[in-house]
């Protein structure tokens, strides 16, 4: 099967580390393509980089879907234009922080989530409320860690998320820690390793689930919510964006 991997910021050294840990995390017969935006922010932090993540984020989803593809994974951790996504693609779409709650939450009691910056924790406590997870995550952290400093090597990036892991067991009594960044991927292994707690990261478990929904033959389903987009005309630079096909409401 082929799985589409996309991080929806544009930075390709990030692209390429969340490639990595999705072929790593996927079976011997699954091909991993991995894309990113032509336009959009370089980094995702916060609600306005996300607002202008999403249009060039949903061209990639509709280019490869038409090709065809098992899933779609949205590699960034707030989950950006998730239901959109799912409105526009056949195939299944699962948000790395969507897919990481629900593993943590299958292996622990309780646990924590440690993220980038401050301003990136609303829109994930959100989430984690919107998906039903609020009874299960103690909280949501930050490591005060910009997102691109997960891509240079001489940062203190890792050693921040380490030491926030410590706090989050010593304070928060979490049993598991999510990583809440695409950027983070490659620390998961180590950082289980070295803080002796499961470290989820949501691109290795995202990729196991569209593994999952398509061996069962799951997929999205277009009744309600998730409908088709209603062909209509959009204006201005969107106007490529308009959908064409006559979205079908059997409501
Ligand atoms: C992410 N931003 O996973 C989020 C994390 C964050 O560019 N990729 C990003 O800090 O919100």
């Amino acid at each position: 099967m082929r799985i589409h991997v996309v991080n929806p910021n544009t930075t390709v050294s990030m692209t390429a580390k969340i490639a990595e840990a999705a072929r790593l995390a996927a079976s011997p017969t699954t091909t991993i393509v991995a894309t990113q935006p032509e336009m959009g922010p370089v980094s995702i932090e916060g609600y306005f980089d996300e607002a202008f993540a999403v249009p060039g984020l949903l061209a990639r989803i509709a280019a490869t879907d038409r090709g065809g593809v098992s899933g779609h994974v949205i590699a960034c951790f707030d989950d950006t234009g998730l239901d959109a996504a799912r409105s526009l693609a056949a195939a299944p779409v699962i948000g790395i922080g969507e897919a990481a709650f629900h593993a943590a939450s299958l292996i622990a009691g309780r646990f924590s989530v440690i993220t980038t910056l401050a301003r990136s924790v609303p829109a994930i406590e959100h989430n984690l409320a919107r998906y039903g997870f609020g009874g299960r995550c103690a909280r949501v952290r930050a490591a005060d860690v910009p997102v691109l400093a997960l891509e240079d090597p001489a940062s203190e990036a890792c050693a921040r998320i380490a030491a926030e892991i410590e706090r989050a067991k010593a304070e928060d009594r979490a049993e598991a820690i999510v990583l809440g960044c695409a950027g983070m991927a490659d620390l998961a292994a180590r950082l289980t390793a070295a803080h002796g707690l499961p470290v989820v990261d949501g691109v290795s478990v995202a990729v196991g689930l569209i593994e999952c929904l398509a061996r069962l033959g799951l997929r999205t389903s277009k009744l309600g919510g998730y409908a088709s987009p209603l062909a209509k005309p959009y204006g201005g630079m969107f106007a490529g964006f308009a959908p064409q096909e006559i979205g079908h409401d059997p409501a």
